[in-house]
């Protein structure tokens, strides 16, 4: 079969060839426990200190954490999931329009990772659009529903906000000025995926999303409330990690890991698929300003130390992350310094 939209409306009562992983490489859903313990840090408290510090300790430990309190609006999230689900249920042939498999389209819905250079697919369909500056890309965005500009840009301002404070505490978590990550990061982009993960006949034998870190700075995630997907790396165990009503999960990407000179993590995560339900998340993606220079101030090197990675531009890092498959080893690693 051609790797077009899987979002068909139309149940499979088996998979086809192309999204089975070989034994080896599937997602042993027995073996995966609950994460019990996932950091949640409450941002409406008054105590600075200790948000910073439960975030410091989320970042090097788990390199992911959940927010509630997060100033990130309750209207604005059940439009953003309300409006995301009547896109993807639109027709087949109105969704067709959109489709792309080209990723350096600023605009574009298309399926599984990278269908030109996977092996394997994946079982998702996506909307990935470009989100900063609004005014020079929402004319882009999709005309339908018609609600869906409008929807999605008031979403899109209020997770840049939550972003900017977030890149903030974990500046201060860092012990540098609240200001620094932002200085390093520049004008940064921002990019939605909206991802959709239709029941699938055998979820034992694909993935969703299989293993990847972010390439990006930091990744706020929109979980469907309903349905679990999310899994993370932790001690080398995948642990599920269920929503939160109100909560959205912070993703350290792989530039906050080579910015810390490696102490937090970017973490490793995928996403599993359900058999008969579908699954919706919206993931937003804060990345630095192409020629934003990544690399890590001298306190967090040490004196006559070297750097864990080698200074580069986002730009060259991008390029070299869309290169690759999604799940091959940390695109970090062809960074560091020997
Ligand atoms: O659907 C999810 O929970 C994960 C999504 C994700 O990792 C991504 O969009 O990069």
């Amino acid at each position: 079969m051609d790797t077009k939209l899987i979002s068909t409306g139309i149940r499979y009562t088996s998979l086809p060839e192309s999204y089975i992983r070989p034994e080896s490489d599937r997602p042993r859903l027995s073996e995966v426990s609950t994460c019990e313990n996932v950091p949640v840090v409450d941002l409406g408290r008054d105590d600075r200190v200790s948000v910073v510090r439960e975030i410091a300790n989320a970042c090097a430990s788990y390199g992911f954490f959940q927010v509630i309190n997060h100033g990130v609006s309750e209207a604005a999230v059940v439009r953003m999931l309300g409006v995301a689900a009547a896109f993807f249920a639109m027709p087949l042939e109105e969704k067709m329009k959109l489709y792309s498999d080209d990723p350096s389209k600023t605009m574009r819905l298309s399926t599984s990772f990278n269908v030109k250079k996977e092996m394997v697919h994946n079982w998702r369909d996506y909307l990935r659009l470009h989100c900063y500056p609004l005014d020079k890309y929402v004319p882009e965005w999709p005309s339908n529903p018609p609600s869906f500009k409008e929807i999605v840009s008031n979403y899109c301002k209020e997770v840049r906000e939550l972003g900017y404070r977030l890149e903030e505490l974990i500046s201060e978590s860092l012990g540098l000025d609240k200001g620094h990550i932002r200085t390093i990061l520049g004008e940064q982009g921002q990019h939605m995926a909206m991802n959709f993960y239709p029941a699938c006949p055998e979820p034992e034998m694909t993935y969703g999303l299989p293993r990847h870190t972010d390439p990006n700075a930091l990744t706020i995630l929109l979980q469907d409330l309903h349905v679990a997907g999310l899994q993370v790396l932790k001690d080398g165990k995948w642990l599920a990690v269920n929503p939160i009503p109100g909560a959205f999960i912070i993703n350290i990407g792989d530039q906050l890991q080579a910015l810390s000179n490696g102490r937090y993590k970017s973490v490793w995560h995928r996403a599993v698929v359900n058999s008969d339900k579908e699954r919706m998340s919206v993931a937003s993606f804060l990345c630095p300003a192409d020629e934003a220079l990544i690399s890590p101030p001298e306190s967090l090197i040490g004196e006559g130390a070297r750097a864990v990675y080698r200074d580069f531009t986002y730009a060259e890092y991008y390029k070299q992350f869309w290169s690759r498959n999604l799940d091959q080893e940390h695109c970090l690693e062809l960074f560091k310094n020997q």
